[in-house]
């Protein structure tokens, strides 16, 4: 067992990742099916890189290709797909990147005059069709097919919605809004405001148009008393008031609402997850509830979520391919604890076949 030191990732959503990762340590500069293991030094640190050079650094699974050849991807592609060799198509797109598959169909384009994603879904069927279709799409269509598929026909999965939304930085939401218009020729807003009513519609517009509100190192008390008055207030009356929870959840800082959080636990004695139980209801129980747990831990309610849906097939999908280049490395990390087992070793009991080795390869390794 090795002990490495991960310096947190650039994205505040990380925050709450151990500084510590359990687990074998991979050298991401040599392909998966020749890995040899990095024995770094205990107290050896990885440097901080900028952004751009940060994969050695980030919480991710998948990293990029070393020695990537988008032209021999592709042919070979080609030829798998002639022969119907899921295998080989598998092995090749979960060991790329998100940005390297999208310069694979590029060349597979240029040379066979066909969409790779039209050829995929011709030759794969079922779940393994949905996952490799999946891995096609750059995160931000990834994430508005999501959505389209929680709103479109009857009803609404809320739940799938505002995992969605609640994990989403200001930036990704506003690619998320135009990938959405791009792919369905709709607007993301009047479907959400279709799809939800009363407060529970107010929230998602919030979340939706939340601003990017991150002042690092930067503690405001004087602010941090006013949302815990205003949030213990609208409680505290004979129906709750929903309007400062949705002001303060979509308005501040992880670090800010954090503080919060805990004050407000010590002063009504009783979890965060309680007071959201009882003080609301519904839907807009459901999306407080996502909303505070994600702002607390993000990799846990993943985990979480994973641990209670392993049979379900489009939560796993989502979850790994949304999370495999953010921070699906503390994710596994949460899954271990939580489960008692590793998340490879769930995946591994849970599914068969090819879609197996897909999820396997986005999952990567086996947490001991
Ligand atoms: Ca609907």
């Amino acid at each position: 067992m090795k002990f490495i030191s991960l310096f947190k990732g650039l994205n505040d959503k990380n925050r709450n990742c151990p500084i510590w990762i359990k687990g074998t340590v991979q050298c991401s500069s040599v392909p998966p099916q020749q890995e040899r293991l990095c024995s770094p030094r205990k107290d050896q640190q990885i440097p901080l890189f900028s952004f751009q050079e940060m994969w050695w650094g980030t919480l991710g699974t998948i990293r990029p290709f070393p020695a990537f050849n988008p032209e021999q991807d592709a042919r070979e592609i080609f030829i798998a797909l002639d022969k119907k060799d899921a295998c080989s198509l598998v092995r090749i797109l979960t060991n790329r990147n998100n940005a390297q598959r999208q310069s694979i169909a590029e060349k597979f384009l240029k040379f066979s005059e066909k969409d790779l994603s039209f050829a995929l879904k011709k030759a794969l069927s079922g779940s393994l069709q949905e996952l490799m279709l999946a891995l096609m799409m750059t995160p931000a269509e990834f994430d508005a097919h999501r959505l389209r598929d929680a709103m479109e026909g009857l009803g609404t999965d809320e739940e799938a919605l505002l995992e969605v939304l609640c994990t989403s930085s200001p930036m990704q939401l506003k690619e998320i809004t135009v990938a959405y218009k791009q792919k369905y020729g709709r607007y993301l807003e009047n479907d959400l405001i279709s799809e939800t009513s009363k407060d529970f519609s107010k929230l998602v517009m919030a979340i939706l148009k939340k601003e990017e509100v991150d002042a690092p190192g930067n503690i405001d008390f004087e602010l941090i008393d006013q949302d815990v008055r205003a949030l213990l207030e609208a409680v505290n009356c004979k129906k709750t008031d929903a309007a400062p929870w949705i002001q303060v959840l979509t308005m501040r800082s992880t670090d800010h609402l954090n503080r919060v959080f805990t004050r407000l636990e010590n002063l009504k004695g009783e979890t965060m997850d309680k007071i959201v139980q009882n003080n609301f209801s519904g839907d807009m129980r459901l999306g407080v509830r996502i909303l505070v747990r994600s702002t607390q831990n993000t990799p846990l309610y993943f985990a979480q979520k994973l641990h209670n849906s392993m049979k379900k097939n489009a939560v796993v999908r989502g979850i790994l391919v949304s999370r495999s280049e953010e921070d699906l490395l503390c994710v596994r990390n949460e899954y271990r604890k939580l489960a008692n087992t590793s998340l490879y070793s769930a995946l591994q009991k849970e599914y068969k076949g090819e879609l197996q080795q897909a999820l396997l390869a986005l999952c990567r390794s086996e947490d001991l």
